[in-house]
């Protein structure tokens, strides 16, 4: 049977949360807030102007809408100098080989991520022509753990959500895919992503044989 594997793409394909990081902090630094690694771990999967706005309720600021435009925009600026120096080297391990597994047995594969950069993002690492649909932050109106981003990819692909394997690195994300009737896998640690259905530290745990299951059943 053929089924839909989703992938998000920040945490899961690359780690990009690292760049984040940077960008906020330096956003956050130059208003006076405090900005921390913990903190920045609870913007994954969560929105641009969500991010802005938990971060001026941690620093227990208010500003200007036109402000708060003026600032996401410097922030993606100081993001994209960070994803102008990337190239196929920043894959996270074993991603391309379940890729190509996937391909192998003529499985469909999405891309589903917040990220207005996704495309950009792919291009660098040279795995945009693996993805047979990608939706990111532009295609979207509701950020997870609204479903719409993953529900969006599984129509795209005319495979119904039943039959959609979703991979996230966040607990919005988990619980985006649980919410969309998807089996849902998370990567990375296990106490954190508690709800989903299988948990793995990275890919290179994931056997080719775990994946021949989820496609037989
Ligand atoms: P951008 P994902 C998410 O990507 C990131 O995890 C999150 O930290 C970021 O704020 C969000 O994309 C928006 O990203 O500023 O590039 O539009 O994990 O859903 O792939
Ligand atoms: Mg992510």
């Amino acid at each position: 049977m053929k089924k839909a594997f989703i992938f998000d793409l920040d945490g899961v394909i690359v780690d990009t949360a690292k760049y984040h990081f940077l960008a906020w902090q330096k956003l956050a630094h130059s208003l006076g807030i405090s900005f921390s690694e913990e903190q920045n771990e609870q913007l994954k999967g969560v929105s641009r102007v969500q991010s802005l706005e938990k971060i001026l309720e941690w620093g227990n600021k208010t500003i200007s809408e036109e402000r708060f435009s003026r600032l996401m925009s410097e922030k993606n600026e100081e993001y994209l100098s960070y994803i102008a120096k990337m190239d196929a080297g920043e894959i996270l391990p074993d991603v391309p080989r379940i890729l190509e597994h996937l391909i192998l047995e003529n499985q469909a594969i999405a891309l589903g991520s917040a990220s207005k950069n996704a495309r950009a993002i792919l291009e660098k690492v040279q795995l945009y022509d693996k993805f047979n649909t990608i939706v990111d932050g532009t295609n979207v109106s509701k950020a997870k753990p609204d479903p719409e981003v993953f529900l969006l990819g599984a129509k795209a692909l005319g495979i119904s959500p039943e039959n959609c394997i979703v991979f996230e690195d966040s607990v919005a994300g988990i619980k985006a895919a649980n919410i969309a009737n998807m089996i849902s896998i998370g990567i990375g640690n296990q106490e954190v992503l508690h709800e989903a259905d299988y948990v793995f530290n990275d890919f290179t745990e994931i056997k080719e044989e775990f994946i021949n299951q989820l496609v037989a059943t």
